[in-house]
């Protein structure tokens, strides 16, 4: 049984009360956790003041050293992480190896060059320059959720960093692992106090972060629920915030596509991850004229996909997080069927996991709930669509506006449809194809804010305006 505490200034801080952490292939207990209260994140934002001190007045060269040797630590126990990973959040080791760690170990490195290669704007005015400078914020809080741990707590942290701030941050405490690992890697590198760690539940041990006065930025991703709430006690105290909330995509299937390409892509787009993805294409628009062939093929394909041990190589589908998720999830394909859908697989695997068969669904209106609420499983409505004005209308249909994926072979329609869809991301004929510099964010319920190169740096420090008069002709 793997005991994890807190990293509270750079060394292991015990906790009084615990909390069990479960592998959702199992069911079986195979750590516990610290259930930290408010004096806890308290110690943390102590030690994290230190930490600030020290860390900001590091120059900029140091701090990227730092950054690669983080990532440079991750890379040489990157099996390891991606077996504990998978262990912990029930995704399948393949994904955790060729995904979720390398993609943390990019985080670092790429941060660590945005940082080195940053340059600051001047503006001239006839008797004055006027140039920017980047300030550390000081202390921040990061939350971050079970679906993709160590992939997007490292994409706080590493820009939090690179800007020279102190972190005080906290996993979700259905995946505690890897980020206790991370934290063990930064306890090594970084100076004491520059990355806390404290574990423990959201309205207890999160709620305290984003009320504590000291932490002067969230970056939380999560549930819109739960963002709601973030919002509601951060706003007031003027904390910077950057909300990264669910998502109800659509993958939108013109006539034209390449049928083959759209099939894998719309598979891979809808249960990639067991469907626990805020990108996932959980809705599937797909024009008439094709409709019924691609719902065959698709359907197929799915089918197609091996649920089952997430430490088996051949494992498509891990378990989904956790057996109170999988009942989430049920009551959906419940809920499906009771607005009148078709359900064609869904079916729970025998054993103690938390498995599921993937479920596609068809028959039902696109405006109807389950085709419009978040489930965060392996389920896929499938909706025909006439053009695109209709394919348009329904994709904009829902209170979440995160990402979509347009496939289609007339680089107007991808352009006219892209533009017109209310997302923060589109992909034309490729999804989740991901480039660290662009923007990263949605609209509507999906959040506020956008992370991602540029605009994690700015996010992640103050920027100040220095004007300077020039002396008069002598
Ligand atoms: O997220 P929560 P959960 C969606 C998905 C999922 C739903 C709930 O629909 O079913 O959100 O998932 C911490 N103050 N997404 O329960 O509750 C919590 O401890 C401060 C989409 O995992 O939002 C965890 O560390 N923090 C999402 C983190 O917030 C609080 C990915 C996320 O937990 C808190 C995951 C509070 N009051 C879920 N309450 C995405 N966009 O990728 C909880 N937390």
């Amino acid at each position: 049984m793997r005991v994890v505490h807190n990293w509270i200034s750079g060394v292991q801080a015990p906790t009084s009360d615990h909390l069990d952490d479960t592998n959702p292939a199992t069911s079986q207990v195979i750590a516990r956790i610290p259930r930290s209260q408010a004096s806890d994140v308290h110690a943390a934002v102590v030690a994290a003041r230190e930490g600030a001190r020290v860390w900001s007045r590091t120059p900029a060269s140091e701090r990227a050293i730092a950054l690669r040797r983080i990532a440079d630590a991750l890379e040489a126990r990157l099996d390891e992480l991606a077996a504990l990973e998978s262990q912990d959040q029930g995704k399948p080791v393949s994904l955790a190896r060729k995904v979720d760690i390398p993609r943390a170990i990019a985080n670092f490195r790429f941060f660590a060059s945005a940082l080195e290669q940053e340059t600051l704007a001047s503006t001239r005015m006839a008797d004055a320059i006027n140039y920017e400078a980047r300030k550390p914020i000081g202390i921040v809080g990061l939350i971050t959720p079970w679906n993709l741990p160590l992939y997007l707590l490292s994409w706080k942290v590493a820009p939090a960093l690179a800007m020279g701030n102190a972190i005080v941050a906290k996993p979700s405490e259905l995946t505690p692992l890897t980020a206790d690992a991370l934290a063990g890697i930064c306890a090594d590198i970084l100076p004491a106090g520059v990355f806390n760690l404290v574990h423990g539940l959201g309205p207890e041990c999160g709620q305290a972060i984003v009320e504590h006065p000291e932490i002067k930025a969230i970056s939380f991703t999560g549930g819109t629920a739960t963002g709601r709430r973030v919002a509601a006690t951060a706003a007031p105290m003027f904390k910077k915030l950057s909300l990264e909330l669910g998502g109800k995509n659509s993958t939108l299937v013109f006539a034209d596509a390449d049928f083959d390409q759209a099939v894998a892509g719309a598979v891979r787009a809808g249960f990639a991850n067991q469907g626990e993805i805020c990108l996932c294409g959980s809705r599937l628009l797909v024009q008439r004229s094709i409709y019924d062939r691609f719902v065959e093929a698709f359907t197929a394909g799915v089918q197609a996909l091996k649920v089952g041990d997430p430490a088996h190589p051949d494992t498509d589908i891990g378990a989904l997080n956790s057996l109170a998720h999988r009942d989430k999830v049920e009551g959906y394909l419940s809920l499906a069927r009771d607005e009148g859908g078709t359900v064609v697989g869904g079916e729970r695997s025998p054993g103690p996991g938390a498995f599921l068969n993937p479920a596609v669904v068809t028959g039902l209106e696109p405006t109807c709930r389950t085709a419009t609420e978040e489930i965060f499983g392996p389920v896929v409505t499938v909706h025909p669509f006439d053009d695109e004005d209709q394919a348009i209308a329904i994709a904009n249909g829902t209170e979440y506006g995160l990402a979509a994926s347009v496939w289609t072979s007339d680089l107007g329609c991808a352009h006219r449809v892209g533009e017109a869809l209310d997302v923060g991301m589109v992909w034309v004929n490729t999804w989740l194809h991901r480039d660290l510099r662009v923007p990263f964010g949605g609209v509507k319920n999906s959040g506020v804010g956008r992370e991602g190169g540029r605009w994690s740096m700015a996010f992640y420090s103050e920027n100040k305006n220095i004007c300077v008069k020039l002396g008069d002709r002598r």
